[in-house]
């Protein structure tokens, strides 16, 4: 029993303390030794439970020691070890699902000095178990985890001794080891179904785990359930106290001042005098700046200590998010004496902002939005999925490339999606450095869990962990309970069918369950751990204030368009408050899909692409849209092509309608940002970093000025969206054009746009602008030029046309590249005689993507490319520039499938 003991100082005490203050504080060398276990380690097979026998066979030398590496997971081993083929390549992920149905053990030794046995406490500690696992030291059990989003931490010092020590962890398969609790139930829990091996056994089983959904398979996202240490281990010696966290807590901030209060957590094995000295200042592009200390001397109590030092700090370097000012971070040094001795040290960071969800009755309903340092933002972004199907393997570069890639878009929020894993340290960091905002989730999804009293106490310490771990993070904003359980309880058939499953007494039950998870125990954590943050019980939720899918509360997920197949125009029918989901698919590009296939894979229903396609209705509701807006592409390149532009003018209508509406509506998280394994999906970049077409199509659709015309009900409407603190001063200009770039009418439009808001500023009835002229054969091109600014250039264009593709009169497009260098860098000029649509530079490598692509190219209006790094001459060989008349034959027939260059579809 650990016994907890505050220590807070007074604020006189502190302002005297402050004087201690010191420019570059000598660093304590801390004196608790973190003693690594990860790198080397050794795997095998062990016997499997009886039931899985036939499903998981033999396989040569599995049982056999193997080396592995921590952190790791046992598939990205077998790998390693050359005894499986690559998880992500054809169709092999069918081959490797025994993996997850067999059981595995790992080991390791290592050599311990008889000074670190001298420490009075040795404990061992992992930042991850995936997920059952049984640990023994030199043979003596000393813990048995089952929680893979926990932090374990044990006594190890009885079991320890100097020389050669080992240790041995046992994984029992996820998928066997809750079978024989799930017979006890007598009723099925309805969960994801998603792959063919979803219901083993002959039920679901990944929502009595406490681990990754997704690992079981998602509808954009293979099955591969993984076991091992896939977070840090190590051992940790010390002596009388260690630090175990610190929490700045931001009770109140504003531009005049932040009033702050550092708790440092610290454990102490026994009663002991000891010093604490808090250092703490903004951080700068150098390193620290002049830092600020307060030091006190205290007695440490046996167990867990509260350390509270109050800060007040007066005209703070307030940090925002992305494009509403600077991303200032403030970073806090604790050093633990306990006498002369250093016993300890820790760091924090954190960016100091004030915080709201506003949720205020208005109009419309209730407004549910974020402000951040008094700034209503609307928030423009996607959702995040796992970076890796393998989340061991992930590295900073490719979090980093993402994240980028989200900012170089003007994506202030990502919400990390509850189906996933909680991301490390550092990808929230990388998130705080750049100001984009977090949505975070707890992870569950599109399930119904357990609600006994050892499922909820374990989800409680997930829970505890996880938010003490990430609290400091300036870019998390909300915590949200989990990802569309309430909405798939309320609607959804497989959730229906399973509660008429049940016997009528346990329905309210499993609700009520439901509830003391996500309105009892989850919120309480946030509340306790991390007070002042919001807390929202689900995506999508109205916080049960009306029925779900109510649009006057809350946030919404609109899958009409894609699963319920209604055109991309009834996006401009949606006003929710907040929309956090919608979305659309499309193919990865063919350098992508040339990565997991052979030649003749490459055919839109081969089994290899059938099986990097997760949504079992994915291509008919892909080739369904396509063909009320294209003709038939000319070869599965093509399509593959036209699937990216069709996606991207889909989620555009959608997301420029959002901003248009601000401030009824407050947000845009299309789905889904990136994936986890090389597939067909929502994605806008794919596995390898790619930029798919809605990629570049947010950047422009997400500026924070934007012009943008649309239809609605015969009338055409040009408005402009500003996302400045200030206001834009400027004019638009509207031209009626042919595909050869005669301008049939033209008009200019002084506006003058508000601070943070969307302005209709002309509409004109359709057929009077067009006053005659064949729909067919014109389209709208509008531009924005902001006074004083960009040379007079415009700062967003856009276009709009007044029939799908497919009916247009487009004369087929040449354009000319002229490759050239400017200012040192690569650079080519586009030209075309006549209008060329959605021209795709396709080839570039992942980090020297062209400055813009996926755009319409007026006639006779050149447009330069650049490139930030190559020369033109491999530029000029690698890169193939098309536009869309190249995709289609000229009289719109589909090519014969043994003629095409890449297959039949
Ligand atoms: C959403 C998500 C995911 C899913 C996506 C596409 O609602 O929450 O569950 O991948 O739909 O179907």
């Amino acid at each position: 029993m650990k016994v907890s003991f505050a220590v807070c100082f007074s604020f006189a005490a502190l302002s005297l303390a402050v004087l201690f203050g010191v420019a570059h504080p000598a660093v304590a060398q801390s004196a608790v030794e973190h003693y690594s276990l990860d790198g080397t380690w050794q795997f095998r097979e062990t016997a499997t439970d009886p039931i899985a026998a036939d499903a998981v066979g033999t396989h040569a030398g599995t049982t056999d020691w193997h080396p592995a590496t921590v952190p790791g997971a046992v598939q990205t081993d077998l790998l390693a070890n050359g005894m499986i083929p690559h998880p992500f390549y054809r169709d092999d992920e069918a081959k490797l699902q025994w993996i997850g149905l067999a059981n595995w053990e790992y080991q390791k030794t290592f050599a311990l000095t008889p000074a670190q046995m001298r420490r009075q406490h040795a404990e061992l500690v992992f930042r991850g178990l995936d997920t059952f696992a049984e640990v023994f030291v030199n043979g003596t059990h000393v813990l048995s985890a089952d929680n893979m989003f926990r932090t374990w931490r044990v006594d190890v010092k009885p079991q320890l001794h100097a020389g050669q020590n080992t240790i041995r962890i046992e994984f029992t398969s996820p998928i066997l080891k809750v079978l024989p609790q799930i017979e006890r139930l007598k009723y099925p829990l309805p969960a994801m179904a998603i792959t063919p091996w979803s219901k083993q056994f002959g039920v679901f089983t990944s929502n009595y785990v406490r681990k990754a959904p997704y690992n079981y398979g998602w509808d954009w996202g293979p099955r591969f359930v993984t076991m091992g240490v896939w977070r840090p281990a190590e051992l940790e010696f010390w002596d009388a106290a260690r630090i175990d966290n610190i929490y700045v807590r931001q009770m109140d901030v504003s531009a005049a001042a932040a009033n702050l209060s550092v708790d440092a957590t610290v454990v102490a094995g026994g009663s002991t005098p000891a010093t604490a000295i808090l250092e703490y200042g903004l951080k700068t592009a150098h390193g620290r700046a002049a830092m600020t200390a307060l030091r006190r001397s205290i007695t440490l109590h046996s167990g867990e200590n509260h350390i509270v030092f109050p800060l007040n700090i007066a005209h703070p370097a307030l940090w925002f998010p992305l494009e509403y000012g600077a991303q200032s971070l403030y970073t806090f040094h604790v050093k633990l004496l306990t006498g002369a001795r250093a016993a300890d040290t820790a760091d924090a960071e954190t960016g100091l902002r004030h915080v709201d969800l506003v949720r205020k009755d208005d109009r419309w309903g209730r407004s549910f939005y974020f402000s951040v340092n008094g700034i209503p933002i609307f928030a423009k972004g996607a959702n995040l999925i796992p970076f890796d199907s393998f989340p061991d393997r992930v590295t900073d570069a490719q979090m980093a490339h993402i994240l980028d890639s989200a900012r170089d878009a003007h994506m202030n929020m990502l919400r990390v999606w509850g189906g996933g894993y909680y991301e490390t340290n550092r990808f929230y960091q990388m998130a705080d450095e750049r100001g984009i905002l977090l949505w975070q989730e707890f992870m569950f999804s599109d399930a119904m869990y357990p609600h006994n009293p050892a499922f909820l106490h374990n989800v409680r310490q997930e829970a505890i962990d996880q938010v003490r771990r990430l609290r400091n993070h300036p870019s998390i904003v909300l915590w949200c309970g989990n990802n569309e359980i309430e909405s798939g309880w309320h609607s959804w058939g497989n959730f229906e069918k399973a509660v008429a499953a049940m016997p009528p007494d346990r329905r309210d039950e499993e609700w009520g369950g439901y509830m003391r998870l996500f309105s009892g125990i989850l919120p309480n954590v946030v509340a306790r751990y991390a007070p002042g943050a919001a807390y929202w019980p689900s995506s999508p939720s109205n916080n049960f204030t009306a029925a779900t899918g109510n649009d006057q509360f809350g946030d919404a997920h609109y899958w009409a368009v894609w699963h319920g197949r209604a055109p991309f125009s009834t996006y401009a029918d949606q006003y929710p408050r907040f929309m956090s989901e919608y979305g659309f698919q499309s193919f990865p590009s063919m350098a992508t899909i040339d990565e997991f296939t052979q030649p003749d894979d490459r055919t839109l229903l081969s089994k290899v692409m059938l099986a990097h396609q997760k949504n079992a209705e994915g291509n008919q509701l892909i080739k369904t849209y396509m063909q009320r807006e294209f003709p038939e592409p000319k070869d599965f390149a093509s399509f593959v092509y036209v699937s990216q532009v069709l996606q991207a003018e889909g989620i555009k209508l959608g997301a420029e309608h959002l901003r248009r509406n601000r401030p009824h509506v407050m947000g845009s998280l299309y789905w889904q940002l990136n994936d986890c394994w090389p597939v067909a999906s929502w994605s806008s970049i794919d596995y390898y970093g790619r930029w798919k077409a809605l990629q570049y199509y947010a950047r422009r659709f997400y500026q924070d000025e934007l012009v943008s015309p649309h239809v609605r009900a015969g009338r055409i409407e040009v408005s402009v969206i500003s996302d400045r603190t200030t206001p834009l001063r400027g004019k638009v200009r509207v031209e009626l054009m042919d595909f050869h770039g005669k301008v049939l009418t033209h008009k200019v439009i002084p506006v003058t746009v508000q601070p943070l808001s969307a302005k209709q500023v002309w509409s004109a009835d359709q057929s009077d602008f067009l006053a005659g002229a064949d729909p067919a054969t014109v389209f709208l091109h509008t531009e924005l030029v902001i006074r004083g600014e960009n040379g007079g250039h415009p700062i967003s264009d856009n276009n709009l046309y007044f029939l799908p593709y497919k009916d247009l009169h487009l004369p087929a497009a040449t354009v000319h590249a002229r490759w050239t260098t400017i200012g040192g860098h690569p650079a080519v000029v586009l030209t075309s005689a006549t209008l060329a649509r959605d021209v795709y530079l396709q080839g570039a490598p992942v980090d020297n993507r062209p400055s813009y692509n996926f755009f319409d190219l007026l006639p006779n209006q050149p447009r330069t490319i650049t490139f930030a790094h190559g020369d033109t001459a491999s530029l000029t060989a690698a890169i193939h520039i098309q536009s869309l008349t190249d995709a289609f034959n000229p009289d719109g027939a589909p090519a014969p499938a043994a003629t095409t260059k890449n297959g039949s579809l």
